[in-house]
């Protein structure tokens, strides 16, 4: 199975990331973590994002907050899938995380998540990967399934606890 790379700009994105490295645990998807920074340390950010393909990957998750360009760093770089996960900073409640994320120009795409959204990012890249994985396309059925019952447990509850 393909891995999936994910990337922070700093280790303050790591709440997010635990959501999606939870998730893909959850799956049974190989992930590999590193903080890489597109401004901090842009030739590591780079060099990832070049080698990624050879060495195995299938999706690169990047998350970061602020003027987060990490994402279209990444995305520049490798012609892999890349998910951004804008992380909301200290100001602006992650508006200013989600435009620096999600504007990108024509031809370097980024698929966005919602602010924080480390749990879909996680999603949408073992949908990525389920594409050439009938297994895992399975469990992500169950998943939506079981998601699902979930929700109808609680329909079901509701008027009694109000
Ligand atoms: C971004 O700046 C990082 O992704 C992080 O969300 C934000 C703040 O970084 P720190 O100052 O906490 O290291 O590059």
């Amino acid at each position: 199975m393909k891995k999936v790379g994910i990337v922070m700009g700093s280790d303050s994105d790591l709440p997010i990331i635990r959501k999606a490295t939870d998730m893909l645990k959850s799956l049974g998807i190989p992930f590999e973590v590193h903080i890489y920074s597109a401004h901090r340390t842009p030739d590591e950010a780079r060099d990832f994002a070049r080698s990624a393909r050879n060495e195995g990957f299938g999706v690169i998750i990047a998350a970061a907050g602020m003027a987060a360009h990490l994402a279209g760093a990444i995305a520049a770089n490798t012609t892999l899938p890349v998910i951004g996960i804008p992380c909301k900073g200290p100001n602006f409640d992650g508006m200013d995380a989600l435009l620096s994320t999600v504007q990108m120009p024509t031809g370097i795409p980024v698929a966005t998540v919602a602010v924080n959204g480390g749990a879909n990012a996680a999603l949408l890249a073992a949908e990525m990967i389920a594409i050439e994985d009938s297994a895992l396309a399975e469990k992500l059925d169950e998943k939506r399934k079981s998601d699902a019952a979930a929700v109808l447990a609680k329909d079901a509850a509701v008027l009694q606890n109000l």
